[in-house]
């Protein structure tokens, strides 16, 4: 049963297409994917089947599921209602996991590029091969520039861990994962201001205002389920984004804020918090330092003065604070999620984090909370030190306050491009996709150029995978066995959960696990990596009987109980001991204490500001190549304003040229009032270099195509909303 090839699809449709259709389709290809998998029927003749618990990998959240398996294959796909966490809900993606499992376009066995990087013609090696060759590269690369020149990076995983543990036993400072070009300067001004990064009590809230985040499209579970059952039990919800998004729409409110200037909107807000007198007092009194050089701080950030940079009346700014401070200490300013967006994207997020230390909501129900984490074992190991590697990371000091253990994309990519302050000539990419995550794609070819040595490990060959020497191929999440993972979500929400095979690995993949082991043999680090997976759960079990058998029974373990009011008289562990609305570490490195009000840079005439974000069925890079997903959206368009498209003589789908200083890219227009007429957008995923990507090759533009790579000074996070573009039809 062929899908076929049409641009929507009803929603049964999709359900059914996911579950046993899907799976029909794959053992009906005439592809060899399945042809080992024959059908077998018990003594009553009946196929068996059998129902297992795993963990969602469609995108980070690891929604719990159950997996309907029948004769080793899996048929559909359920979200296990045990799971606090994601409460009993698979979103599209989830469903759509059976087509990441069964696709067609999945890597099969190690390759080596023949030919130039990018070119894409390949050779087939077997694993020892591979990993013997990689093995010698490895070791070859560290004699000749030490161990720190060979860098590391990670996506989301929960065997990610072991590529950390394999970067530290081989001896590179140089690991790196996704969150420098995720969310780094939001948690950055948050550990500044609260000495922790808080979550949401969203299901016991009245007053939310989310400024830049997309709770509808971009899930979070389980915050985009509680907000909207906080919304039917009559919480209010203001939305500031410059395009309406599904969070926009249903919303209470919605202001089309002119980017760049959130932080112009909360100093008012906190400006009017004070002015009035409406902010906790007692609270700001007992645990909060700086009060009154912020105080003078504010005096001038009025209300009047934030209408004139946010575009948004100085009434309805009043108005809302007003509001938000007669709903707290249930009411919040959502911390938000990805922060990739500006060059003062901490100082943006430190004011949202002040403004709730102002509504006092600290540890209290609705407001921001920190609920307990199950604190699992694991092996532990002390690794060797290599006396030749340098002083430190490749890219230290390269911003004000970086995160030593996560470090940059954007500064170790100029690093190695510059080779300073020294080479950096091996990379060993897992499970991540910076040629289409990461803004400016032209530098991460440069980058790559100047390497010996690139490896890659995916399920499918990404435009990462594209430009490397091996590529490895990798068992989706439905085929292994991972450790446990301790989450730690909203509203009375945190637990264990853990992933197990399915179904046996397809083809010749095989888990990170087992290919950093093998190296780890071949380079003598063995001993490092001397252990099963299943010793490994063992070992993270070990003081958790309660968990083992829950994960057992049920899936996943949930801790029940209250979460907020555990912090009382406990000190917050910042330098003051207190909540820092002046931050005096800040002040000691230079860098404004205070949030300081700078305007964003103007967009030039006949230009657009660029934006980032995310629908729902879109994760990332990397699940618009999806059979099913792909029925959803076929390429990306460019979201320009009614306005000035007519200017431009664009009409509704028309082709159209987007160009910046880092590059340009074709796509059709979607001519819409949905943004404002100053800004434009496009969904990440399409306008590949890949010709392993099937359906979405030639589909499209590539957004880090056009995006310009400017950072965050004081996180290194990547700053993805500061490129202008200009807009042309073809
Ligand atoms: N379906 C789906 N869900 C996901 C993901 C996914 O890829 N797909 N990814 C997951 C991940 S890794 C993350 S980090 C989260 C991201 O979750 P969010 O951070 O909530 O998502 P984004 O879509 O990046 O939201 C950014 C929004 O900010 C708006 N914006 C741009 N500039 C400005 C500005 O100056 N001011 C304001 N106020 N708004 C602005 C953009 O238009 C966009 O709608 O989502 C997670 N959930
Ligand atoms: N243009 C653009 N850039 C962005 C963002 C954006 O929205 N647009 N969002 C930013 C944010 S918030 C984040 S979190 C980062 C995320 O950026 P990345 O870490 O690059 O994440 P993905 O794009 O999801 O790419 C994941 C890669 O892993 C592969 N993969 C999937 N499952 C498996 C598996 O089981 N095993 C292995 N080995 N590989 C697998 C996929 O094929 C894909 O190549 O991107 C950031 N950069
Ligand atoms: S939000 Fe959707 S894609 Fe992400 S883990 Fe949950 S079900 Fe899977
Ligand atoms: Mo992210």
């Amino acid at each position: 049963m062929p899908v076929k090839n049409r641009g929507v699809i009803s929603r049964r449709g999709f359900i059914k297409l996911s579950g046993t259709a899907a799976a029909a389709m794959a053992t009906g290809s005439p592809s060899r994917i399945l042809h080992a998998l024959t059908t077998q029927k018990d003594e009553k003749g009946k196929t068996p089947v059998r129902e297992a618990f795993s963990a969602c990998d469609m995108c980070f959240n690891k929604c719990g599921l159950i997996a309907q398996v029948e004769n080793g294959i899996v048929k559909k796909l359920d979200p296990n209602p045990k799971s606090i966490k994601s409460r009993g809900m698979l979103c599209a993606r989830g469903n759509a996991g059976i087509k990441q499992l069964y696709d067609p376009d999945r890597l099969k066995y190690p390759l080596l590029r023949k030919g130039a990087r990018g070119e894409g013609r390949w050779h087939r090696l077997t694993w020892k091969q591979a990993l013997d060759y990689a093995a010698e590269q490895m070791e070859r690369i560290g004699d000749k520039y030490t161990r720190c020149g060979f860098l590391f990076m990670a996506g989301t995983d929960m065997q990610s861990t072991f590529v950390h543990r394999f970067a530290e036993v081989y001896g590179s400072f140089n690991i790196i994962s996704h969150e420098s070009n995720c969310l780094l300067s939001r948690n950055r001004a948050f550990l500044d201001t609260f000495g922790v990064v808080p979550i949401p009590d969203l299901l016991n809230c009245k007053y939310v205002i989310m400024p830049g985040a997309n709770r509808f499209e971009a899930l979070v579970t389980p915050d985009s389920i509680d907000l909207m059952t906080a919304i039917q039990n009559g919480c209010k919800l203001v939305v500031l984004d410059p395009r309406f998004t599904k969070t926009a729409a249903l919303a209470h409110e919605w202001f089309a804020i002119k980017p760049g200037t959130d932080m112009a909107f909360f100093l008012a807000i906190a400006h009017v918090l004070i002015a009035e007198g409406r902010y906790d007092k007692q609270f700001v009194a007992t645990k909060t330092s700086g009060f009154e050089q912020f105080v003078s701080h504010v005096q001038s950030y009025t209300p009047e003065w934030a209408a004139k940079e946010t575009e948004i009346p100085a009434g309805g700014i009043r108005r809302i604070a007003r509001e938000i401070s007669d709903a707290a200490p249930a009411a919040i300013v959502y911390p938000g999620r990805r922060s990739s967006d500006y060059e003062n994207s901490t100082q943006i997020r430190r004011i949202f984090a002040i403004v709730n230390a102002l509504l006092g909501n600290w540890d209290r129900q609705g407001g921001l909370i920190v609920p307990p984490k199950v604190q699992s074992g694991s092996i532990p190991y002390d690794a060797p030190w290599y006396d030749e590697n340098p002083e430190d990371r490749v890219d230290a000091g390269r911003a004000e306050m970086m995160f030593y253990e996560e470090g940059s994309f954007k500064h170790t990519r100029d690093a190695v491009i510059e080779g300073k302050p020294y080479p950096i000539k091996g990379w060993m990419t897992y499970k991540t996709n910076p040629m289409q995550t990461g803004a400016n794609r032209n530098k991460t070819i440069e980058m790559i150029k100047k390497l010996d040595f690139m490896i890659t490990i995916d399920i499918a060959m990404s435009d990462t995978a594209w430009m490397a020497d091996l590529v490895l191929p990798a068992p989706s999440y439905l085929e292994r066995d991972d450790p446990l993972s301790a989450f730690q979500a909203s509203s009375a929400c945190s637990g264990v959960i853990t992933r197990n095979a399915l179904v046996p690995a397809l083809f010749e993949s095989k888990p990170i696990f087992w290919i950093v082991k093998e190296l780890a043999k071949r380079l003598n680090l063995g001993e490092y990596f001397d252990f099963t997976i299943a010793e490994f759960r063992k070992a993270q079990l070990e003081k958790l009987p309660e968990v083992a058998k829950a994960l057992e029974k049920d899936g996943v373990y949930n801790i029940v109980g209250p979460s907020h009011g555990l912090h009382e008289g406990k000190p917050f562990k910042t330098r003051s001991k207190k909540i820092e609305l002046y931050n005096s570490r800040y002040a000691d490195a230079g860098i404004d204490p205070m949030p300081v009000y700078t305007p964003p840079k103007k967009v030039p005439k006949n230009h657009f500001r660029m934006v980032v974000g995310r629908n729902a069925y879109i994760t990332q890079s990397a699940s618009t190549n999806n059979a099913l997903l792909w029925e959803l959206e076929h390429e990306n368009t460019l979201w320009i304003h009614p306005r000035p498209a007519q200017m431009l003589g664009i009409r509704q789908g028309d082709l159209v040229e987007v160009e910046s200083p880092a590059g340009k890219g074709r796509l059709k227009a979607n001519v819409t009032g949905k943004t404002r007429s100053d800004t434009v957008y496009m969904d990440t995923g399409f306008g590949v270099i890949s010709k392993g990507l099937s359906k979405i090759y030639g589909k499209g533009a590539c957004i880090v195509e056009v995006l310009e790579d400017y950072a965050d000074r004081i996180s290194g996070n990547m700053a993805m909303h500061e490129t202008f573009v200009s807009v042309r039809k073809v």
